[in-house]
């Protein structure tokens, strides 16, 4: 794939409309100064030293190198690592273009942190691979259950004489990237397809050799929000420092979360999270689905478990 020097690309910008138009036009859109210089600070100070501490252990996760070797460092599980992390998931503005994606109710996915090191590489990729597409009446499709990663690859929806999709599927995911040092184009800031989010499918590397991607170039304590239908994939670090970003991926309330928040998040963090944390992190019922007990309950507790066996008395 091919680097794209593009005008008219969306900006750094504190305007929230502008965000919104830059999300359903572009895709993406970058929230200037999300994060202050303070809070950057905290964060990264964290992140680097639960990193270290991972990979003293020999816990660390890392991925991205070269045949399936590990280059690039991921942390999981930021919900439990910290309230500098918590915080970021609360963040107003952030939340306001989460919800123009996903609407009123959506879940936390997943809380992680990619420390992207001189020499990892990323596939292109979507963060809704799994999200089941409508087909064309008298075509098969792949059952839900049976899906993989690599199987949406290629054509798979209607598309018009002027090969444009004829239904797209909905944004079902949005990911917000957490800038934590500047992302440049040499030390690996996420590449992305601007407006891939209406080609109504999945990358291909067969097929999109020629496909042309942008840099998501912006200065640390930018937010990068994307929706789930957006080619992207962490770019090439060729500088000599890590690039370190943390990305809170949300998705609508009627999907399965990545991480298993509801049972790992820890008691500690439990104890004194909020509603609207509890909520994100999929203790609050949706529609009646996610109960234990009565389908009119608000929240479930943490622990709490259903009725067992009964007999009349
Ligand atoms: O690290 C990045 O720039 C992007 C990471 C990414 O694409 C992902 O985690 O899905």
């Amino acid at each position: 794939m091919a680097c794209k020097t593009l005008n008219n690309l969306p900006q750094p910008t504190t305007n929230l409309p502008i965000a919104k138009e830059n999300l359903d036009e572009f895709g993406y859109c970058l929230l200037a100064d999300a994060l202050s210089q303070e809070e950057i600070a905290i964060v990264r100070r964290r992140l680097e030293e639960q990193a270290a501490a991972e990979k003293q252990r020999g816990l660390a996760h890392e991925d991205a190198g070269p045949n399936g070797s590990g280059v690039n460092q991921r942390i999981w599980f930021l919900v439990n690592k910290g309230q500098a992390f918590r915080n970021l998931l609360l963040h107003k503005t952030i939340r306001q273009l989460v919800c123009h994606v996903l609407g009123d109710e959506y879940l936390l996915s997943s809380f992680t942190a990619n420390i992207a090191n001189p020499g990892g590489v990323m596939q292109m990729h979507t963060d809704q691979w799994w999200m089941p597409l409508s087909v064309q009446r008298g075509q098969s499709s792949i059952r839900p259950g049976s899906m993989t990663r690599s199987h949406f690859r290629g054509y798979h929806i209607g598309r018009d004489k002027a090969g444009s999709p004829t239904v797209l599927p909905p944004a079902v995911a949005c990911n917000v990237m957490w800038m934590l040092t500047d992302f440049t184009a040499k030390n690996g800031a996420t590449h992305i397809v601007p407006k891939s989010h209406l080609s109504g499918r999945q990358p291909d590397p067969a097929l999109d050799e020629e496909a042309e991607w942008v840099a998501a170039i912006a200065p640390a304590g930018t937010a990068m929000v994307f929706e789930g239908r957006l080619w992207h994939s962490t770019g090439a670090n060729v500088s000599d420092s890590p690039r370190l970003g943390a990305l809170s991926y949300f998705c609508a309330p009627q999907f399965r979360q990545q991480e298993n928040l509801t049972v790992g998040t820890a008691r500690e963090v439990l104890a004194d999270a909020p509603p609207e944390l509890l909520a994100l992190l999929g203790f609050k019922l949706w529609q009646g689905y996610g109960r234990i007990g009565s389908p009119r309950d608000e929240y479930i507790s943490p622990g709490q478990t259903a009725l067992g066996e009964m007999r009349p008395k």
